[in-house]
């Protein structure tokens, strides 16, 4: 007779869920045993990267992942990550070990007290089922419940004496929908006010790039004549942003985002929060004039908004239906944005400079992972992103993601056959939350090469203090760090950039390299403002 353990594992096969990201403990080993051949286990060495390395998988090869923790501390360790996949939308399923049944009554070491409040509100279902023969059906609905609209993960606690059980039946292997259309008539009414709009904007979302429809997005835009702009801090791009109609990213800040959409009447936002605010600039959401229409597949999203009305659906599917609806725009096309002028030298260079230097080597087909928070701005106009599914980073404002991630991504590229090649760029502060995982890179032999540009600090948490006057916080500079050395340590190819020339030779020998590679990259320690 089947055991749970058996069931299990040919469901996930059935499923397609043959890579298993973790760090295994004693709860988890009855699970593990004998770990079938047919199946991978990412051994990240610590739940952190685990978590993020799945999540950047997931979204990578556009399904859902599992990552298998420790019980309750591992979840602890993971719980970071696990709030950034719940905000980047990724559907994650997390099965982490639970103590034998026959002793949790009188909780003995490692069990977790009350697993399923946990992981909470980061998760869409948490659950430890009732029954051992109900652990393979749990996944099955694991699944299921991670990979409807809106993703997202899952947590399931199982057990540890549950493996070996006689198993009931299989249960029966499903499949969901991941997309739903919009409502004909509410879609009608959007069309209609867009196409009496004298000048509207599109303000675009991660869920674009999910929904693999940035060809749509540039039709819907040509057709309306309108300028295109980012949703502030996104997770990833919506738009090719060398394309004439191109704004930039907005601002994270109430009153300073308003300001961008002056003098339009109509914005539509598509997969997008309105907005992602981060530093409380206060004023009105919007512009005098301005009505705003939002689409997003995520009902809490929509009912969150503070302006606004909504239209629930699929990104890519409404904007084809709208493109069906609204006749082309009898207005010229929006000019051009200027071209940045070129950055000024500096020794050491600033990062303008810097990721100058990296957009003029940049890979054609390369993916960047990014989680360098007072450069970003510098990054995103130094280097567009012109290829969908090409830009990845978090949308919770928690560290320790993108480096993880960018592991995560890179194996995806191998497994999947395309092999893009996956540059990070990582701050010099960010970059130690999460990094062992350039230990699993080493071992996968995956050339993910991460850039670092070193500022010593923690460089936007100054910018921070400065915009909101609060000085004298402790612990933001970062005096003593040896990040060669710590690469190194962990398997890692390194080298330091002392001139920006040095860039193109080091990137293309990291990305021919069989294993990963730290660029560390002295910049200024000028402090970027916030806005
Ligand atoms: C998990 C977590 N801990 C702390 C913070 C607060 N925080 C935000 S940005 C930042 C500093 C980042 O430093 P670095 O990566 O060097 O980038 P820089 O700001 O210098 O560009 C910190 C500590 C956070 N966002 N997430």
């Amino acid at each position: 007779m089947a055991t749970v353990r058996e069931t299990t594992y040919d469901l996930l096969r059935a499923l397609g869920l043959t890579t298993i990201f973790g760090n295994p403990g004693s709860t988890e080993e009855p699970f593990l045993q004998d770990f079938p051949a047919d199946f991978h286990y990412v051994h990240a060495l610590h739940e952190a990267s685990a978590v993020a390395m799945a999540d950047g998988y997931a979204q990578a090869t556009g399904r859902p992942a599992h990552v298998n923790l420790h019980t309750a501390p591992g979840t602890g360790n993971g719980m970071g990550n696990l709030v950034t996949a719940w905000h980047n939308r990724t559907p994650l399923i997390v099965s982490a070990g639970q103590q034998s049944r026959e002793m949790l009554l009188m909780e003995p070491r490692l069990a977790s007290r009350q697993p399923t409040e946990l992981p909470q509100p980061y998760v869409k279902w948490s659950h430890e089922p009732a029954r051992a023969q109900d652990v393979p059906a749990a996944f099955m609905r694991a699944y299921a419940t991670a990979a409807q609209p809106p993703s997202g993960p899952v947590y399931l606690s199982l057990p540890l004496d549950d493996w070996q059980q006689p198993a009931d039946p299989p249960p029966q292997v499903r499949t969901v929908s991941t997309r739903f259309a919009p409502d004909p008539r509410r879609l009608r009414e959007f069309a209609a006010l867009l196409t009496a709009s004298r000048n509207p904007v599109l303000v675009l979302g991660a869920a674009v790039d999910r929904a693999t429809a940035w060809p749509l997005a540039a039709a819907v835009a040509e057709r309306l004549a309108a300028p295109v702009w980012s949703a502030p801090a996104p997770e990833r791009a919506a738009f090719p942003e060398h394309h004439p109609h191109y704004r930039g990213v907005l601002p994270y800040a109430i009153a300073p985002l308003a300001e961008k959409l002056t003098g339009h009447d109509v914005v539509l936002v598509v997969g997008a929060p309105v907005f992602r605010y981060y530093p409380h600039v206060p004023g009105d959401h919007l512009p005098p004039g301005a009505r705003l229409l939002h689409v997003t597949d995520d009902a809490d999203e929509a009912a969150r908004a503070p302006v606004g009305d909504s239209l629930l659906g699929d990104a890519g599917l409404t904007l084809a239906a709208l493109l069906d609806l609204l006749p082309a725009a009898d207005r010229p096309p929006p000019a051009p944005r200027p071209t940045p002028p070129p950055p000024e030298p500096g020794d050491p260079p600033d990062a303008d400079a810097l990721f100058a230097a990296l957009a003029a080597c940049w890979p054609t087909d390369g993916v960047l992972v990014q989680e360098s928070p007072s450069n970003l701005a510098a990054l995103r106009r130094r280097l567009p992103v012109t290829r969908p599914a090409s830009y990845f980073t978090m949308a919770s404002g928690g560290l320790g993601y993108g480096l993880p991630a960018a592991v995560g991504i890179a194996l995806a590229e191998r497994d999947t056959g395309r092999g893009r090649p996956v540059v990070a760029v990582i701050g010099d502060g960010s970059f130690h939350y999460s990094v062992q995982a350039l230990w699993t890179a080493a071992r996968l032999r995956l050339p993910v090469v991460v850039l670092v540009p070193v500022n010593q600090q923690y460089a936007i948490l100054k910018a921070f203090a400065e915009l909101k006057s609060t000085p004298g916080v402790p612990g933001l500079d970062l005096p003593g760090l040896d990040l060669t050395a710590v690469a190194h340590g962990y398997g890692c190819a390194t080298r330091v950039i002392d001139t920006l020339p040095d860039l193109a030779d080091a990137l293309a020998e990291a990305l021919r390299a069989d294993r990963p590679t730290v660029l560390a990259a002295p910049i200024s320690t000028a402090i970027p403002t916030l806005l």
